[in-house]
């Protein structure tokens, strides 16, 4: 997609936490100087978006330090706030479908808590893989809730995308092992694992997580070559803590951050990548198959503060 078009995509789902955002900001600041006064409320209104309490404190300290140099204005504030959110947001690689992948097949598991859009994010995920003219196979090892084959033979429909499954109940780790090996005897370069949500302290589930990653190791080295964890902007500081979690169990190597279209307090971005040293990878906006978008620091920024 066009660099414009992705503006739009983000800028649209951002709306919400825009409008929380900056209207009450340029209020804040109407006097057109950082006083103590408009400082306080910055800080309270990026608490409230959920960027949390130890960054929001510390991007408003920098702002004054940055405005005693310069000359104030709330121009000049806006473009202070944008550096310093770039400061946290920006510098990382943003996803590309269309890269070199390490692996082949290259194995992307998609873990996270109950209902956080892990299916939708591989459906929307194998589109993206597909229109970079990869082959994708999905592996249905949630077989836990019945409806999850279903789900996610419609999105492998949708995608062009060819799926392994097996009954409701079945090992997951044993679809996982059956999706690597007909990913390899049909040479596809991408397989995408969906897995069944589970809630991050329960130690037996977190197992079996591990279980299911050394399965996809067993043909093929290095797989996993990617663990995205899905994370639901719409529960706030809690996802720090879910990361943290699934960290530990199954080494996280990237986010995705989804429903960023359904929350003012998109600010959960911010405290992600200040306190996990795991990069976002992508964010989802919108229930539509093209609302998964590569994960771009002052992108997210820049449309975040447009007034
Ligand atoms: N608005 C919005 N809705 C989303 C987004 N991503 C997912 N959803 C919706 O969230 C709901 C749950 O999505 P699923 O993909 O089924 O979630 P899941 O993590 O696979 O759920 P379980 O397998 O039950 O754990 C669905 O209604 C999706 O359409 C997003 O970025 N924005
Ligand atoms: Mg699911």
């Amino acid at each position: 997609m066009a660099v414009a078009g992705l503006l739009e995509k983000v800028r649209n789902g951002l709306a919400k936490t825009r409008s929380a955002m900056v209207a009450r900001i340029t209020t804040a600041i109407s006097g057109d100087a950082l006083d103590e006064e408009a400082a306080d409320e910055i800080e309270e209104i990026l608490i409230q978006a959920d960027v949390g309490v130890d960054a929001a404190v510390e991007i408003v300290d920098r702002l004054r330090e940055r405005l005693r140099r310069a000359e104030s204005g709330a121009e000049q504030i806006f473009v202070s706030l944008r550096k310093e959110l770039c400061q946290i947001a920006g510098g990382g690689v943003p996803f590309d479908p269309g890269a070199e992948l390490t692996g082949k097949p290259h194995v992307v598991l998609v873990v996270g808590v109950n209902g956080v859009g892990k299916t939708t994010t591989i459906g929307k995920l194998a589109r993206l893989y597909r229109d970079s003219g990869r082959s994708v196979l999905l592996a249905a090892c949630d077989t836990f809730r019945a409806a999850a084959v279903p789900q996610l033979e419609i999105w492998a429909e949708r995608a062009g995308a060819n799926i392994v499954r097996a009954q409701q109940g079945a090992d997951p780790a044993a679809v996982a092992f059956d999706a690597v090996s007909a990913a390899l005897s049909r040479d596809t370069d991408v397989v995408l694992v969906d897995t069944a949500g589970r809630l991050h302290t329960k130690v037996n589930l977190m197992e079996e997580l591990k279980k299911v990653r050394r399965s996809l190791g067993k043909q093929c080295q290095g797989a996993p070559h990617e663990t995205l964890l899905v994370l639901d902007a719409t529960t706030g500081q809690n996802a720090l803590s879910q990361a943290r979690q699934f960290h530990l169990a199954t080494e996280v190597t990237g986010l995705v951050l989804t429903k960023l279209d359904g929350t003012a307090k998109g600010g959960i971005a911010f405290a992600l990548r200040r306190e996990l040293g795991i990069p976002i990878k992508l964010i989802g906006v919108g229930e539509g198959e093209d609302d998964l978008q590569p994960f771009d620091g002052e992108t997210f920024v820049e449309a975040l503060l447009e007034r």
